[in-house]
Order: C-alpha cells, then sequence, then structure tokens
C-alpha cells in the first residue's frame, strides 16, 4: 500500500535535508499552533463549553469561532466582507456583520456564496480569516474528487507512483481565486508542474522554486514557447487557502495569466504527493518535503521531471518549446 517513490527523488530528499536544513526546528513556520483552538461544535465542545471558554481567550488576545455563512458583499475599498452567517452556539445569533479580510480575500469574494471561515474577535473587530467556498457544488465536487484520487491510489497500491510516461492523476482542486480546477483543465498544453507552501521559511526550497517558476515563465514566453501552464500546489492546503495563495503571488508580483496556483482538501492532496513522489512530513511545528518539478505533455501525460531544487530554467524551456 505505501506508495514507491523514485530513487532519484529519495536521493534528492536526502540531499535536499542536507543542505538546506529542513529537518532541523524551524520555529519561524508555525504549521500546527496548539494555542489556535476554534471554538466550534466540530470540534466536540457544547454550547455551554463554547460560552464559558469565549471570556478566557477573549482575555487572552483573541477568540475564533468555526463560522457558516454567506457574502451579502465586499467592499473593496474598506476592505470588509458583510456576511450573514449562522447561528454559532454560545458565541453569537445568526446575524448580518461586517469582518475585515485580506485584500485577496476580498477580491476573491463573490456576493451570495457560501463560505467557511474562522471569525477572529480581536479587540473591537472582528475579522474572517481561513476563507473557504461552502456552496455544496463545490464541496461535493471536492469531495468526490478527493475519494477518487485515494481510491485511485489504494488501486494502484505499490505501483502509487507515477513513472514518465503514464497521465497525470486525476484531480479537482481550487485555484487562488477560488475557482474549481480540474487537471483536465489544462490538456492540449504543456504544463509546468510543482508544490510549494506559502509558509516555507527555507529561503533554497519554495521561495526559490517559486522565483524559478517566475524566470521559467519570463524565459520561456521570450524563447516562443506558447500554450504552456504554470501549476504550483500547496503542500500545506489547511493554511494555503485561495485567497492566501492568491496575496502569496501578488505580494510577488506574479503573472497569473497563465500560472494557477492551487489548494483543496488535504485528502486529494496527500494522493496527488504520493503518485507524483513528492515526500511531505508534518515535524513538529514545520513540514519537510522535497521538492520535483514535473513536466506534462498536451494530452496530460507526465514526460519529464526534475527532481530537487537545482532544476536548470534553459532546460524547462527547450521542453517547453514545441520542436
Ligand atoms: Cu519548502
Amino acid at each position: 500500500m505505501s506508495p514507491r517513490y523514485s530513487s532519484a527523488a529519495l536521493a534528492a530528499f536526502g540531499l535536499l535535508m542536507a543542505l538546506a536544513g529542513c529537518g532541523k526546528v524551524e520555529k519561524t513556520a508555525t504549521v500546527k499552533d496548539e494555542s489556535n483552538v476554534v471554538l466550534n461544535a466540530d470540534s466536540g465542545l457544547s454550547e455551554a463549553e463554547v460560552a464559558r471558554k469565549t471570556p478566557e481567550m477573549r482575555k487572552s488576545g483573541e477568540v475564533r469561532v468555526a463560522l457558516r455563512g454567506e457574502i451579502l458583499q465586499a467592499d473593496a475599498e474598506r476592505q470588509v466582507l458583510i456576511v450573514t452567517h449562522d447561528e454559532i452556539k454560545g458565541y453569537m445569533p445568526a446575524m448580518t456583520m461586517e469582518f475585515k479580510v485580506t485584500k485577496a480575500d476580498v477580491a476573491n469574494a463573490k456576493p451570495g456564496q457560501r463560505i467557511r471561515a474562522e471569525l477572529v474577535e480581536r479587540g473591537e473587530d472582528y475579522f474572517l480569516e481561513k476563507i473557504w467556498p461552502d456552496d455544496s457544488v463545490t464541496v461535493s465536487t471536492l469531495d468526490a474528487a478527493a475519494k477518487a484520487i485515494a481510491q485511485d491510489t489504494t488501486i494502484r497500491g505499490k505501483d502509487a507512483y507515477r513513472e514518465i510516461g503514464e497521465n497525470l492523476p486525476t484531480f479537482t482542486l481550487l485555484d487562488q481565486e477560488g475557482r474549481t480546477v480540474p487537471a483536465n483543465r489544462f490538456r492540449g498544453k504543456r504544463v509546468v508542474l510543482n508544490f510549494i507552501f506559502t509558509r516555507c521559511p527555507i529561503a533554497t526550497m519554495c521561495p526559490a522554486a517559486t522565483l524559478k517558476m517566475a524566470q521559467l515563465q519570463k524565459s520561456a514566453r521570450e524563447a516562443g514557447a506558447k500554450d504552456f501552464e504554470l501549476v504550483s500546489i500547496s503542500l500545506d492546503p489547511e493554511f494555503d487557502t485561495p485567497g492566501v495563495l492568491r496575496d502569496y503571488a501578488e505580494v510577488r508580483g506574479l503573472d497569473l495569466a497563465n500560472w494557477s496556483f492551487l489548494t483543496g482538501p488535504d485528502a486529494a492532496v496527500r494522493h496527488l504527493l504520493a503518485q507524483l513522489g513528492v515526500i511531505r512530513d508534518f515535524e513538529g511545528a514545520t513540514i519537510k518535503h522535497t521538492l520535483a518539478t514535473v513536466l506534462i505533455d498536451e494530452q496530460g501525460r507526465i514526460i519529464y521531471r526534475a527532481d530537487g531544487s537545482s532544476w536548470q530554467i534553459d532546460d524547462f524551456v527547450k521542453r517547453l518549446r514545441k520542436s
């Protein structure tokens, strides 16, 4: 059942760990912060427990509760969303209120859309963080795709790892604008695909990979390559919401015309990683991971891959230019 990784991928893993010190404790990236308790019914708390814990949390700086609701209006100028939210048992009745959000989240917001998020009460202010689409069509599409890829990994067994010449696994994720993106959206184009996470603290890993993808995008265009796409999938989908990815791209001035940042259920990402031979380990407060840059052809076949961080831009430019 455990996926098989190419020896190149494993060797690159060891090498990167040694070079980047990824295995050491990285205090800068807090992947699982235990102090961030989110109060809600899903966490098994009763209405009375939520009511009891709220003042304690308020005293220590902020209250975090899970929220579901519908976007009524997005105000880009004031950077707020007006949301009609469901009852939050033990904390607040159902009502319409205003929340401060990031620039990317306000840009992604669509009036009428259902969302789930974390309500953060800090001082006098109310914020929404970790905003995900929660309409039934999106949720059921993502869940069905996650189940399908999990099943596929199981069926493939020890052959879960996809070799050169095999197809890219089928997946459906969300892009940086919260749009549903099926893998076949990229058919007919060459695709360079990698995995990154926005909180990666190691300059030589994800930040360098993103920089190189941007350089590849520019060089390939200059070399006359057309009809190619770049895809960066989050290794940390619980933190990397569509808005977080959009913000990551905008802060870096990335050109998203043919570059998608994808995220979605961890259940789906986990199997994509296994099938594409990228290793990810949650270690304490950080994510230890390998890097792979994978080239997909117009028919959705994996035709080339480079493991580790030392892939050559020129090499990929050459392969993106159709001969
Ligand atoms: Cu990284």
